[in-house]
């Protein structure tokens, strides 16, 4: 009876949302941890806005692109503290928690920051955002360790706000996303109509959405050796023809951490200023060795900077 009386207070507090994010971020940054009840409030509110939102955003205007953080919360900090979201609207391409040391800080905060922000904060989903990948890169363990017996509800909880953050966010004629193009991937509708709450995620297109890499070696697609499963390479004519479908231009991802903490690649013209590639390929954690990276876009030009 004692663990029946546990699992229904666990789910009754499904239902908190009263939230104080002042609290919450100052807490995160601080590196204390949310108590079960705030943790929760952040979790219900963040999962109630979240699964309104389109699978795809659309934009206009100023942007920074946040490449992977992975438990790195003095990069996100940083971002905040350089690029004010009265100008700017922040999008962060995934993959918030694994790895880092402070996976569930920055995962707060990020979605703290996110809540807070009307719409200037915007939250990608990662590959690591799918209990198949973070229950084996770290997070897991670090709820375990911090929850003591509620971390299993926890695990499902987080992953549950995780399966409803949206896939693409399209800046004028730019498209962000965690991994690239999929090769069953043509009109950006497509994306739009990506289910939600998919955990896994089990939609092909989704799933390498999240997962596959840019390659110069390719044309089309490939198998992507270097990750396996049923990741793919996309090469140059096919992001060209699915930009060109889409009356887009470029393309934004993270994924891949390359060593200056950016790339260009797939030579092409453009209309922003800056970018003589159709791709850029970013990353902004610490813990790989290599500078943290952000991409700024003022609505004309592309500028790669440190932080
Ligand atoms: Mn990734």
């Amino acid at each position: 009876m004692k663990l029946l009386g546990k699992i229904i207070s666990l789910i009754r507090r499904r239902k908190i949302t009263e939230i104080d994010l002042e609290k919450v971020i100052g807490k995160s940054l601080k590196g204390n941890i949310l108590s079960f009840d705030e943790l929760m409030a952040l979790l219900n509110s963040s999962e109630e806005r979240l699964s309104k939102e389109s699978q795809l955003i659309k934009l206009d205007g100023k942007a920074v692109f946040v490449g992977d953080t992975h438990g790195d919360l003095d990069s996100s900090r940083q971002v905040f503290e350089k690029f004010s979201t009265e100008e700017y609207t922040i999008i962060f391409l995934g993959d918030y928690v694994d790895r880092g040391k402070q996976q569930l800080e920055n995962a707060n905060f990020l979605l703290a920051k996110y809540l807070k922000s009307n719409g200037k904060v915007v939250l990608l989903r990662g590959n690591h955002e799918s209990p198949v990948v973070n229950m084996n890169y770290g997070f897991m363990d670090v709820l375990y360790h911090t929850y003591s017996s509620e971390w299993p509800f926890l695990f499902i909880r987080y992953n549950e706000i995780f399966a409803n953050l949206p896939y693409a966010a399209k800046v004028k004629k730019l498209l962000a996303v965690h991994g690239g193009i999929a090769e069953e991937l043509g009109d950006l509708k497509q994306i739009e109509s990506l289910p939600k709450k998919d955990m896994i995620p089990s939609n092909r297109i989704a799933f390498q959405i999240l997962w596959n890499d840019p390659s110069d070696k390719v044309e089309e697609f490939a198998d992507n050796i270097s990750r396996g499963g049923d990741t793919r390479y996309y090469g140059k004519k096919a992001l060209e023809r699915f930009l060109h479908r889409n009356k887009l231009e470029g393309l934004v991802r993270a994924h891949e951490a390359y060593p200056d903490g950016f790339a260009w690649l797939f030579k092409g013209k453009t209309s922003t200023e800056g970018m003589d590639h159709i791709l850029l390929s970013i990353f902004t954690c610490r813990y790989y060795g290599i500078p943290p990276t952000v991409a700024v876009f003022n609505g004309n030009r592309m500028e790669v900077v440190r932080l």
